[in-house]
């Protein structure tokens, strides 16, 4: 496989700083010498540019640093489109969670794809439905065409058939959602795979559901995966930690999952904090579950008894 590696050193999108520095974390974890000891070719892309908190005024309070946010999330949906149409996959490290409106809408650029949304949350406001005004809870609306024109269509600069069918994307083991973005996405018909699901159910099942919702889609999968859906004692570096998350054994079940199934086109890691972690191992278990999602196993490549 070739691997493009897109750094996004944003954070304008979160409520407190510190993901900005969460692909310097990533890279310092190792991802790229052990994508390699797997057997893929690497490119490192570098970081795309972000503008610093300090800097900026604010702007509107119900879409906090809009501007400088689309700023960068055009520059990345031009660099995952470009990555996917040389038939690469594109690993992006974030970063704040609204970097996923950016990095899908470049996958679904005259593609038709599903999404796994791995995450404690929903990411499904809108400026009306937002508590806290921040655009890494509204990326996943924007991407199925609810909330603010702006977002939706990252100003004027439309990016042509990049629209994702909500019937085509799983939320997984969500458990924090707001009151109206619960609305929202029952209206939408996002189909979601709650913690209680897990519960009931177990990870196997829960994943076998939620790959083939989004693998109805001609052209494969995008998965943007949110540090925080791990458990906090498992992913402490996190700026929106929810309890009673993913185990670790649960993560790199649902990523050797999502590499059986051979549909994946693309990966986000976002939401790594460096400031608030803990010597670094947030950025550790990202790696290990991006590697599980990119083909590493223990032992079998594929399990005899998998049939997706
Ligand atoms: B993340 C929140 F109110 N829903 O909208 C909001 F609880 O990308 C949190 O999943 C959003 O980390 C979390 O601000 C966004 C809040
Ligand atoms: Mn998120
Ligand atoms: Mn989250
Ligand atoms: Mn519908």
């Amino acid at each position: 496989m070739l691997i493009d590696l897109i750094g996004v050193p944003l954070d304008l999108g979160a409520g407190r700083r510190g993901v900005d520095m969460g692909p310097s974390a990533i890279r310092y974890a190792g991802l790229r010498s052990q994508l390699e000891e797997l057997g893929h070719t690497v490119i490192d892309r570098g970081n795309l540019t972000a503008s610093i908190a300090e800097t900026l005024p604010v702007g509107d309070l119900t879409l906090r640093y809009f501007e400088p946010i689309r700023d960068t999330l055009i520059q990345l949906a031009s660099e995952v489109d470009q990555s996917c149409s040389q038939g690469h996959v594109p690993v992006v490290l974030g970063g704040d969670h609204s970097l996923g409106l950016g990095s899908v809408s470049g996958a679904a650029h005259n593609r038709d794809i599903g999404v796994l949304w791995i995450d404690a949350h929903g990411d499904f406001n809108i400026p009306s439905t937002s508590p806290s005004g921040n655009i890494h809870g509204m990326p996943l609306a924007a991407l199925c065409g609810y909330g603010d024109e702006r977002l939706i269509h990252l100003s004027g600069q439309r990016l042509a058939n990049s629209m994702i069918n909500p019937h085509r994307v799983a939320l997984v083991a969500v458990r924090d959602l707001d009151p109206e973005e619960r609305q929202l996405l029952t209206e939408a018909g996002v189909q979601v795979f709650a913690t209680e699901y897990i519960d009931r159910y177990g990870m196997y099942e829960t994943m076998v559901r939620a790959i083939s919702v989004a693998n109805q889609a001609r052209d494969g999968f995008y998965v943007s995966f949110d540090l925080d859906v791990l458990d906090p004692a498992v992913a402490p570096g996190v700026g929106t930690p929810v309890p009673g998350g993913l185990t670790y054994r649960e993560a790199h079940l649902a990523a050797e999952l999502i590499a059986e199934s051979g549909r994946m086109i693309g990966l986000d890691i976002v939401e790594v904090n460096p400031i608030l972690d803990d010597r670094n191992c947030t950025a550790t278990v990202a790696v290990e579950i991006a590697l599980s999602a990119l083909g590493k196993r223990v032992w079998h490549k594929q399990h005899p008894r998998t049939a997706l």
